[in-house]
């Protein structure tokens, strides 16, 4: 079923090369010093039900640094002999677990195959990590990840005034390598682009496909069906974020993920819904009638919303405030409500952050960074102020308007009631202007009317 979609995907990228695993744990280390730790762990395996797991997924830090994606994973770099040694500490090989839990590259393949210069067990993880901290000066970790580490290293800090005045050994402090980490993952490579990109067209045709199977009656779990089913028929490793597929009142809570409802031919259903490629997340929200045809109450939010959208898009520039989409977006939003007649403020008075009523219909921010972190990671504000656009950063744009009747708080106007829509892509800041990865995605009125319910 799925089949034609396929062919219409670009070819999946090729994986990113040992070559620029090393040019970034270069850059990364040449903000060190002689005498430096940096530990990055991978994150725990969790249980779902007894013997049964989470599907795993590593630190983003982790996969940043070196792409290596098993558990029980530790990366240590350091300084020795005069240069940075790369050391990756891995599950090793192991027959017996290896039939039950699948193949592991172990020592050998870790050395063989990823940017590193040294690989031992992890079995041997926190003796190697005793020895090494008895060098270093400062210990850079992130604390809360792996308690062992953490403990070992509060340990040897408690010690070094005893070790330093006998050998003049032992660490003196400990940082957090993460902002590090983030101001480069803030700004992503060709080679990152091009995943995101793939992670974008596959949820574009994932919306596409859904779209064009709705129709009337239709359940919100077989809408979030076929987007999921495309997610993987299309090589990606699944959804990003557990989907939002919400249905009339539905559409008009911000984070429903129950979708279980049945769909009515005078709804709209708001599906946001992105795939994981190689780690890189995709992030999209569109909202379409049920029946294919907008009415007209539903068409006049929607255009509000789309011309919001297009304007904020095209705010995303080199050299703008990251807020800048919000604001404008904000203010196209209060714009056309008061056009519609559902504020009566001043356009002033709608956007006080305070009193105004849009914040009635509009409560969330317009958008985030995007990465390997749904919601990225990098700093908004750094010193306080609007950090501006650089090429190569990834934000995402997501105006809404939600009239949810139910709310015991406003008095939602009878003739939006229940109609909740958010438009949402994943833009690519250029020294050209805003590059928008989801481009592909449906979104205009009369695209939309065209492809819902043509399956
Ligand atoms: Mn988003």
């Amino acid at each position: 079923m799925f089949d034609e979609a396929f062919k219409a995907l670009p070819e999946s990228p090729q994986a990113i090369s040992v070559e620029i695993y090393r040019e970034r744990q270069q850059r990364f280390l040449s903000q060190y010093d002689i005498g430096d730790l940096v530990i990055v762990s991978s994150l725990p395996v969790s249980t779902r039900s007894n013997d049964v797991h989470y599907p795993y997924r590593s630190s983003s830090d982790l996969l940043y640094l070196v792409g290596w994606s098993e558990p029980n994973a530790t990366l240590m770099m350091y300084h020795q002999d005069e240069q940075w040694v790369s050391h990756l500490f891995v599950q090793p090989k192991d027959t017996l677990k290896e039939i039950w839990e699948g193949r592991r590259p172990g020592v050998e393949g870790a050395l063989r195959g990823w940017a590193i210069d040294r690989a031992d067990s992890s079995d041997d993880v926190y003796q190697h990590l005793e020895q090494l901290l008895e060098q270093a000066v400062r210990v850079h970790v992130r604390s809360g990840v792996d308690s062992v580490v953490d403990s070992l290293v509060i340990a040897a800090i408690e010690k070094r005034d005893r070790k330093r005045q006998q050998l003049g050994s032992g660490p003196i402090s400990i940082e957090d390598p993460s902002q590090r980490i983030a101001e480069m993952r803030l700004r992503k490579s060709d080679a990152e682009i091009e995943h995101m990109r793939f992670a974008a067209e596959v949820s574009s045709k994932a919306h596409e496909l859904a779209m064009a199977a709705t129709k009337d009656g239709i359940h919100e779990f077989q809408i979030q069906s076929i987007i999921e089913g495309f997610f993987v028929y299309g090589g990606t490793s699944g959804w990003a974020y557990p989907s939002i597929v919400g249905c009339g009142e539905n559409a008009t809570i911000l984070h429903y993920t129950v979708n279980n409802a049945q769909c009515n031919s005078n709804e709209i259903v708001l599906v946001d819904a992105g795939a994981e490629y190689q780690g890189y997340a995709a992030d999209i929200t569109r909202s379409w009638p049920i029946s294919g045809v907008f009415s007209d109450a539903q068409r006049e939010v929607y255009e509000v919303v789309l011309e919001a959208q297009e304007k904020a898009i095209d705010a995303c520039r080199v050299g703008n405030p990251y807020n800048m989409p919000h604001e404008v977006a904000r203010r196209t939003l209060a714009e056309g409500l008061i056009r519609l007649g559902v504020i009566s403020q001043s356009l002033d008075e709608a956007l006080d952050p305070n009193t105004g009523e849009l914040r009635r219909w509009y409560m969330h921010n317009t958008g985030h960074w995007l990465g390997l972190d749904v919601h990225d990671v990098g700093i908004y504000k750094p010193d306080g102020t609007p950090r501006l656009l650089e090429a190569g950063m990834v934000l995402t744009v997501e105006p809404g308007l939600y009239f949810g009747a139910w709310r015991p708080d406003v008095d939602c106007p009878e003739r939006y009631a229940n109609i909740g829509i958010r438009i949402e892509d994943d833009v690519l800041v250029t020294e050209d202007g805003p590059d928008v990865l989801t481009h592909s995605c449906p979104k205009t009125i009369a695209d939309i009317e065209r492809i819902v319910g043509s399956a």
